[in-house]
């Protein structure tokens, strides 16, 4: 198929000028956009180099390049195309809304329609507890407003002294000043002074990293205590929260061991204090849950979430407030001093709600916790026994493996590569020249596709993906990098 014959968004209702950007080719495309657009977390001398992968379109689980590839996209977008693509009722839900009003703030005493049904619709599907939400854009000024919030929130309980909030190596927050700071991505801090002050971190609960000689669940109990002897460190009075992903996302999809969130919230309990749990991956369905918390067994007082809410179709983001926040900002707060723009957009809150509709009518969470998710855990279970594999892991649509230079008998048996050698992006490419996409985080190879995959598309992706690691094996030995 040539990029010319596929029409791509030139429907029956496309225009001239819509018409006329479609027509332009693959090399002509890269050239504009290394000459004029910043990407994320690139860089860009190489980007110009080699030219930009120019995705076109998408329908279902899969995506299409301006060369006419198709693609399984197992990163589902960037972890929230979870109801899959093209999905009209959102189009036309989304297009609907911006007939009837596009946009109108929220501020000074005002609402809309889509904003309102769509906070009653997550406080039903929230834990119990949760029956407020504050709108936001993106992921990252969610987790600026869980900041802001519980800053506020131990002022208004006379203790502005607490103000300091515990994060994990390996995290991943976001973006943004505060969400970056959040983090632990050593990289983002090297470049902008930061963390900023007030926000600590402990050694992430990575079993493989740092697990040898003891069970998982062990480990589990021990990677929390890191939590409490922090706190006590700083002194409790002036810690103010706990931030985590129930399953670190970006950092590779690492899976705490079982032990792990029931022991950090009997420590925030002893110590009063606020726990976060940033939903902005496993919020919606990722886990087999409605939110990862569930799934992990804890009971956070603020959760951020993103992504999924509207499967990536609009940005919308926001934080779910707990009974002990909302009490405190919502019935003796007053003003509080924070909000964006384009809180509670209509149009992204009209998507959101049809979103919602499809994960509920087709019972997507059922149907990761019931049959995708353990499908996926068994057939990437079974990659482990490839020679590249040094162990692989899996929880609801969320699965991640490791590229070893030699197999070992436990998990801190194998022997990696040199950090240098990149094998992770040798074998990225692979995936795409093979027709599935998958992220490297390091050595670590992941996926987390839409929730809509079925059990014989995960065969599929699989199968692809086991290809790519025969591929993967034998570009490495001719490189010389393998024995
Ligand atoms: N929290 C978590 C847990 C996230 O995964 C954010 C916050 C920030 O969301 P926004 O919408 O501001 O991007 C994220 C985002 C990756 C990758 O490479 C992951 C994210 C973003 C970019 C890249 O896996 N997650």
């Amino acid at each position: 198929m040539t990029f010319d014959s596929m029409a791509i968004g030139a429907g029956p209702r496309a225009t001239a000028r819509e018409d006329a950007d479609t027509r332009l080719d693959t090399r002509t495309l890269q050239q504009l956009d290394s000459a004029h657009f910043l990407h994320p977390f690139t860089d860009h001398g190489a980007l110009g180099a080699k030219g930009a992968r120019v995705i076109v379109r998408g329908d279902g689980i899969h995506v299409w390049d301006s060369d006419g590839h198709k693609i399984i996209d197992g990163m589902s977008g960037l972890w929230c195309v979870n109801v899959g693509y093209g999905r009209t009722s959102i189009t036309q839900a989304v297009a609907r809304q911006m007939d009837v009003l596009p946009f109108y703030n929220s501020f000074f005493n005002t609402t809309n329609v889509p904003a309102v049904k769509l906070a009653e619709k997550l406080a039903g599907l929230a834990p119990p507890g949760f029956e407020h939400v504050f709108f936001t854009s993106s992921g990252s000024e969610a987790n600026d407003t869980a900041l802001r919030m519980v800053w506020r929130y131990w002022q208004l309980m006379d203790q502005p002294e607490r103000r300091i909030v515990i994060s994990r190596r390996n995290a991943y927050h976001g973006s943004t000043v505060a969400g970056a700071s959040l983090g632990g991505m050593t990289a983002m801090h090297a470049q902008g002074a930061l963390p900023i002050s007030g926000i600590d971190h402990i050694e992430q609960p990575n079993f493989a990293e740092h697990g040898r000689g003891l069970s998982e669940a062990e480990f589990g109990l021990l990677a929390a205590d890191w939590l409490e002897q922090k706190v006590l460190e700083l002194g409790p009075d002036k810690v103010a929260a706990f931030i985590g992903e129930p399953v670190q996302g970006a950092g590779g999809v690492i899976i705490p061991p079982q032990t792990y969130w029931p022991q950090i919230q009997r420590i925030c309990d002893k110590y009063g204090i606020l726990l976060i749990s940033d939903e902005v991956i496993c919020g919606f369905g990722r886990l087999g849950t409605w939110f990862g918390c569930e799934r992990m067994g804890m009971r956070p007082d603020l959760i951020p979430f993103a992504k999924g809410v509207t499967s990536g179709y609009v940005p919308l983001g926001g934080v779910l407030v707990g009974e002990r926040v909302a009490r405190a900002l919502v019935e003796r707060g007053g003003d509080f001093n924070h909000g964006f723009t384009y809180s509670g957009h209509p149009v992204a809150c009209a998507a959101a709600l049809e979103n919602l509709r499809i994960i509920e009518d087709e019972k997507l969470v059922e149907r990761v916790a019931r049959e995708t998710g353990p499908h996926l855990k068994a057939a990437f279970a079974r990659l482990a026994n490839h020679p590249l594999v040094g162990h692989a892991e899996s929880i609801g649509m969320a699965a991640g493996l490791n590229l070893v230079r030699r197999k070992g008998a436990t998990v801190h048996d194998c022997e990696p590569f040199a950090r240098d050698l990149a094998v992770g992006m040798v074998c990225r490419q692979h995936m795409f020249d093979n027709g599935v996409i998958m992220r490297a985080v390091g050595d670590r190879m992941i996926v987390a596709p839409p929730l809509v995959m079925t059990v014989a598309q995960i065969d599929e992706m699989v199968e692809r993906i086991r290809l790519c690691l025969d591929l993967t094996l034998n570009d490495l030995r001719q490189r010389g990098w393998l024995d």
